[in-house]
């Protein structure tokens, strides 16, 4: 590939590591940092771009994301036309089915609860659960979701799954719609968001849809802060018809110093890291995909800017 133009940006300024690593997987490429006033380019890959730099680069073929969810690209403008590319699993869906499992799990099992008798030294058992009680309810089933409604099925619990356009997967019950969101959502007692970030999806863990959901159940996003109502899982929480949450992601990040949610004491938090970006697995996919669109051919990941993902 030669004579191509690549330009870099990342908002978490981690172009030293991306751009030798670029610019080895594509030798005869000139591959470099976006600044103001970069040279035009064929193609970008960026993290949280700046206006400017689409404003500016206007000679691009395409517009890689360096993330599977492209909410923070949709508030920019775009040139009308310009495909963008999010990262087609890369190494996150793996690591998205180990984390809900993990977190799953851990309700399920009250390993939270066993784990304060034993730091009282207190020797007790609790009675077991039964699966059939704990159906799991993942919103969206995408690239990440069905990979995790598959790997939760496989510990033998009822899950179901919620998507815009009918789906059909193995041992899923599937939903779909906004028509059939509270009986998916009845259905459900464990419930993990995998929905991508968009005006319709915003805040659709709120009061409504948490009463929906069967009492004594556990929260887990792994996708946006802004899908959930903070208040409102604080209030369902508190008042007793959810038992907890695990919370990856949030409105503000990092989570501001002093938020309920640092010390609550059914809440766990994690830094955005239920799956990480991984850079030569995203590398060689993203490096395959320019092979790709230079020999006119369609590539998997194309975000529909009409749908926000
Ligand atoms: P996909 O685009 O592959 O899947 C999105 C799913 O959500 C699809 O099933 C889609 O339905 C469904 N969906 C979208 N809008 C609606 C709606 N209005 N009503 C019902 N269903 C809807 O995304 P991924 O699975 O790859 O990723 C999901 C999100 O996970 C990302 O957007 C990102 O925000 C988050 N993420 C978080 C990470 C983290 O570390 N915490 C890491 C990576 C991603 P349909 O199939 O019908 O289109
Ligand atoms: C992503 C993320 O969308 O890291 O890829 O959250």
């Amino acid at each position: 590939m030669t004579s191509l133009r690549v330009v870099y940006y990342s908002a978490d300024q981690d172009e030293d590591r991306w751009i030798p690593g670029l610019q080895a997987a594509l030798p005869g490429a000139e591959v470099l940092l976006w600044e103001p006033g970069a040279s035009l380019a064929d193609y970008a890959v960026v993290w949280k771009p700046p206006q400017q730099m689409l404003d500016e680069q206007i000679g691009l073929k395409a517009l890689f994301n360096t993330g599977a969810g492209v909410d923070a690209l949709m508030q920019l403008r775009l040139p009308p036309g310009l495909p963008v590319i999010r990262l087609d699993d890369a190494g996150m869906s793996v690591q998205m089915a180990e984390y809900v499992c993990h977190a799953v799990i851990r309700h399920f099992r009250e390993l939270d609860g066993y784990e304060h008798d034993m730091a009282l030294g207190k020797w007790s058992f609790r009675k077991p659960r039964s699966r059939l009680d704990y159906p799991v309810g993942i919103l969206g089933l995408g690239v990440l979701g069905e990979r995790v409604a598959k790997a939760v099925a496989q510990f033998d619990f009822p899950v179901n799954g919620w998507s815009r356009s009918p789906k059909a997967v193995e041992g899923v019950q599937c939903f779909h719609g906004d028509a059939q969101l509270a009986d998916f959502l009845a259905a459900s007692r464990i419930l993990v968001c995998l929905l991508p970030l968009t005006p319709e999806t915003e805040g659709i863990v709120n009061a409504t849809n948490l009463a929906h959901l069967r009492s004594g159940g556990h929260i887990i996003n792994v996708a946006r802060g802004a899908h959930v109502v903070d208040a409102d899982l604080l209030a369902a929480i508190d008042g007793g018809h959810v038992a907890g949450a695990t919370l990856d992601v949030f409105r503000v990040e990092p989570l501001p110093q002093g938020h309920p949610y640092w010390n609550h004491p059914k809440i766990t938090v994690t830094p955005h890291t239920s799956a990480r970006t991984l850079r030569s697995e995203s590398i060689a996919q993203i490096v395959l995909k320019i092979g790709a669109l230079e020999r006119g051919e369609a590539v998997a990941g194309r975000v529909d800017a009409a749908r926000g993902y």
